[in-house]
């Protein structure tokens, strides 16, 4: 196996932190061109200690840009992460800096996700700002993309939160959608659920499916509880819900209409049935259908919600 590295840089990159995470992009460097595959290589300390990543030629490593950090000491590229949340066939990335302090909400160490989108030719104008919750919560320690877990076409991203609740962590599950991650989150997990410390320090999910159910799962770090959670992913099911009302004309005259709606273009005024209370009122049958559809489901559902 040939050994290929990039090249060393200068003196004045010494302790700048080149290497503290990595990830693989694919990148359409033409629109006539199929995708190529990219390094992306975080420095935390890079950049004056802003942090920084640094975009690199898969094949010839050769920089060929990089993305600054915003505010000394935040640690920019401590963790980076891979998915298509636009679902437009092109891979996004998402930088974490867990030590960035928000001072519009006066926190420290609260912490910010950098979500960046891939455009044709090489174009990643768009950002897109995720921020911590609290003090000292570290949001952004990890950042992962899980894959679509929901199977909709557009892949979710797990930010873990280590240290916030005292300490016990979170994960925020973000959802993705044809414009973007969805900011608010679909999910937060806590590690005071599972009983664990620094909850969210790593996470990787997205490639295995450990209960052949069909969906991908995922894995939470926790070592200040020296624990590992494994997350597993419910089947996602379709619900489609379909009302007929009969307006009790002997089912000659069959209405469909939308859950709250009358429906009624007849003559309300024929009272033909009677309520236990002794009044007359105009009779009126329907007909609830529902109907499901999802992955890996089975021919009954266990829990299936009757309409009423
Ligand atoms: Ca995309
Ligand atoms: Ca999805
Ligand atoms: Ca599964």
């Amino acid at each position: 196996m040939d050994l290929i590295s990039s090249e060393s840089s200068a003196d004045s990159g010494d302790d700048q932190y080149l290497g503290y995470s990595m990830a693989v992009i694919k990148i359409r460097q033409r629109r006539d061109r199929q995708p190529e595959e990219f390094v992306l290589v975080g420095t935390p300390r890079g950049n004056n200690l802003t942090g920084e990543v640094v975009l690199l030629h898969g094949r010839y490593l050769k920089e060929v840009r990089k993305f600054l950090g915003e505010q000394i000491g935040s640690y920019f590229g401590h963790a980076l992460a891979v998915g298509d949340f636009n679902g437009d066939g092109l891979e996004d990335f998402v930088i974490g800096a867990p030590l960035f302090s928000n001072k519009k909400l006066a926190t420290h160490e609260s912490g910010r996700a950098y979500v960046i989108y891939q455009n044709e030719n090489q174009n990643f104008r768009q950002w897109h700002i995720l921020d911590g919750s609290g003090h000292f919560g570290r949001f952004g320690a990890a950042v992962s993309s899980v894959g679509d877990l929901d199977l909709d076409g557009y892949d979710e991203l797990c930010v873990g939160e280590p240290y916030a609740d005292d300490g016990r962590g979170r994960v925020y599950l973000f959802r993705g959608s044809a414009s973007g991650l969805i900011e608010t989150p679909s999910q937060i997990l806590h590690g005071s659920d599972y009983g664990a410390r620094s909850f969210g320090f790593s996470i990787r999910g997205g490639e295995k499916d450990f209960d052949g159910n069909g969906y991908p799962d995922v894995l939470i770090g926790a070592p200040d509880s020296d624990s590992v959670v494994a997350i597993r992913s419910k089947q996602v099911v379709h619900l489609e819900t379909r009302v007929q009302f009969d307006l009790g004309f002997g089912g000659r005259q069959i209405k469909q209409a939308a859950v709250g709606e009358s429906g009624s273009e007849e003559d309300p005024s024929e009272m033909q049935c009677y309520l236990n209370t002794g009044d007359q009122v105009t009779c009126m049958d329907f007909v609830a259908c529902q109907k499901y559809t999802g992955i890996g489901l089975s021919d009954r559902l266990r829990k299936f919600s009757p309409l009423l």
